[in-house]
């Protein structure tokens, strides 16, 4: 098993890390470098559009090297991290890049995690910070940040995002405000943050993983393998200086972040439209920005297909390219997309873990429709093996594991999930069940790992079962995916009772509330049980379950 070095990352071998150097995916540049390079060659192109709040390169590569200083005086330094939970807004863009230029690393928390998930971040990240929003759609992030930075001493910035800034915490607006002064000043500025300058090798960003095993985990993404997932991204996705994309999920995903989503876009010299997916604000965006290129999740593909039908107004002729990923896109939805949205599909098999897999623009359309792509990279290795391990012939469905140029080799401190999610020489385990096609696209069949994909979040069994257990009279729990027509799945949970006693729905979400978990966890069904049938191996038959809500559903 792969050590991790002092960092808390496992590196790659040495061997690898030359072989990436050699064949030029690994550049050696930090990816501040490579950003400020494009507004030094672009220096007047729009980058990026907020509401009515729009920055230049320039100003965006000057904003984010103030912040850089201003975090630095607040005693921020390379390798702290800092825990970011912030919706699609200007301020998110200019404090990461801010994050970048100085080495200070983003944890990267989605919009739906609460008390429990970023309780959990601040303290196996270390973090020495919060980016919150002072209230969003009615939760006090900020209150929950406070109470947070409370539980752990190390917390030492709580920056906010909103009207109401607390006693003790940082106005995210002032700390992203334009800097002061002119060119000379600027210029003064970008020297002295040069002089962070982290390594290419140093994390650059923490994200998520979706997570089988309990809480999420952190996937330390360096800065030469992260630069080169959003560069070959943006290559095979056709980016260039005249991409305009919409970032409508959270940033703070994979997807919309890198692949090739506002990184890559920023990295073409392009530029990016922040909103979120609901299908009315987004259509009048596209239309009034000229959006070229966005990414979803199959859920809202198809509440677009379905707003289009009752809506067809708005022009949507700039768009040319609809990526869509994070969970199994219907072979039937699919087809819709180029005729009823005038765009190109672009399946897309990624993961936070690394490897990404994309549908080419210029495939023919069946490959489009019914295959979720081919790696980027021809040094991506792919294997796919059955139950015992062993390679299956070409054309068989199996599990996948792969390695690559920006495929970490473990988890960040995890020793013991890392022995499980990864083989002995650095093979990551997806948990992934695929087809391997003979023309190199891989069709995505099903999955053998224990996770429920709602609405393209991932949520890990286990967690919703050990929350189970804290609920009164919950003999034993089984969390599994049911269909759903809408979300793609959502999480129906099994419970045998205590003897004499009977649990509800809302008794577990209950509890799910008090310990503050992320709301897209919530089961969206109980279903009682009098036992749980065990697999040969003494397991829970999940697949027994899964049969069963399924003809549940059937029947109703
Ligand atoms: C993306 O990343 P994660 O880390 O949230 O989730 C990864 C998992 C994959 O292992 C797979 O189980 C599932 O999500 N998945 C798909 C899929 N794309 C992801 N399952 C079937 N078909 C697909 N097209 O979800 C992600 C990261 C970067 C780009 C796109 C998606």
């Amino acid at each position: 098993m792969p050590r991790p070095s002092s960092n808390g990352a496992v590196p790659w071998p040495d061997a690898y890390a030359r072989l990436y150097t050699e064949k030029g995916y690994w550049t050696g540049e930090a990816l501040g470098d490579a950003l400020l390079a494009v507004a030094d060659a672009t220096p007047d192109a729009v980058a990026l559009v907020d509401g009515d709040r729009a920055l230049t390169h320039r100003q965006l590569a000057e904003r984010a090297d103030a912040t850089a200083l201003r975090l630095a005086e607040l005693g921020l330094r390379p390798d702290d991290r800092l825990v970011v939970q912030l919706p699609n807004t200007l301020e998110f863009v200019v404090l990461t890049y801010a994050c970048l230029r100085l080495g200070v690393i983003p944890v990267m928390a989605l919009p739906g995690h609460r008390r429990h998930e970023i309780s959990h971040l601040v303290g196996h990240s270390e973090a020495v910070g919060i980016a919150v929003p002072d209230v969003l759609k009615d939760f006090d992030h900020q209150g929950m940040g406070a109470a947070v930075a409370d539980e752990y001493p190390a917390v030492r910035h709580l920056l906010v995002l909103g009207d109401k800034i607390g006693d003790g915490a940082v106005d995210l607006r002032e700390l992203c405000a334009p800097p002061e002064g002119g060119p000379a000043e600027a210029e003064a500025a970008r020297a002295a943050v040069d002089a962070y300058r982290p390594d290419s090798r140093a994390i650059a960003v923490f994200l998520l993983s979706g997570g089988t095993t309990g809480l999420p985990k952190l996937i330390a993404r360096t800065h030469d393998d992260y630069l080169y997932n959003a560069r070959r991204s943006a290559e095979v996705c056709g980016f260039g200086p005249d991409t305009v994309y919409f970032a409508a999920l959270p940033l703070g995903h994979n997807f919309p972040l890198a692949c090739p989503g506002m990184l890559g876009a920023l990295l073409c010299g392009g530029r990016t439209v922040l909103g979120s997916p609901s299908p009315d604000k987004a259509f009048a965006l596209m239309e009034r920005d000229g959006v070229t290129a966005t990414a979803v999740v199959p859920a809202i593909a198809q509440r677009w297909l379905e707003h289009r039908q009752g809506h067809p107004g708005a022009d949507l002729g700039s768009l040319r390219v609809l990526q869509v990923g994070g969970s199994r896109l219907a072979d039937h939805v699919a087809r819709r997309v180029r005729p009823e949205l005038g765009c190109t599909l672009q399946q897309v098999f990624g993961m936070a873990e690394g490897l990404l897999n994309y549908t080419r623009l210029d495939d023919p359309e069946d490959v489009i429709c019914t295959t979720q792509g081919r790696p980027m990279c021809e040094d991506d290795e792919l294997l796919v093996v059955d139950e015992l391990g062993e390679p299956v012939p070409e054309g068989t469905s199996g599990v996948l594991l792969t390695r690559g140029p920006y495929t970490p080799r473990g988890y960040y401190r995890a020793e013991e999930q890392n022995a499980r999610a990864f083989t002995e020489d650095g093979w990551y385990r997806t948990g992934d069940i695929v087809r391997l096609r003979p023309d190199g696209n891989l069709v995505v069949e099903g999955r053998d790992k224990d996770m429920i994909i709602r609405g393209g979040e991932n949520i890990s069994a286990e967690e919703i079962e050990n929350l189970a257990y804290q609920v009164p009279g919950v003999a034993r729990a089984a969390a599994v995916a049911m269909p759903d027509a809408e979300l793609g799945e959502r999480v129906c949970l099994y419970v045998v009772p205590e003897p004499g006693r009977t649990v509800t729905l809302a008794d577990v979400h209950e509890v799910m509330e008090r310990v503050g978990v992320a709301r897209f966890k919530f089961p969206d069904r109980l279903v009682l049980v009098p036992e749980l049938v065990a697999t040969k191996v003494g397991k829970i038959d999940k697949k027994a379950l899964r049969a069963d809500i399924t003809r549940r559903l059937g029947s109703e």
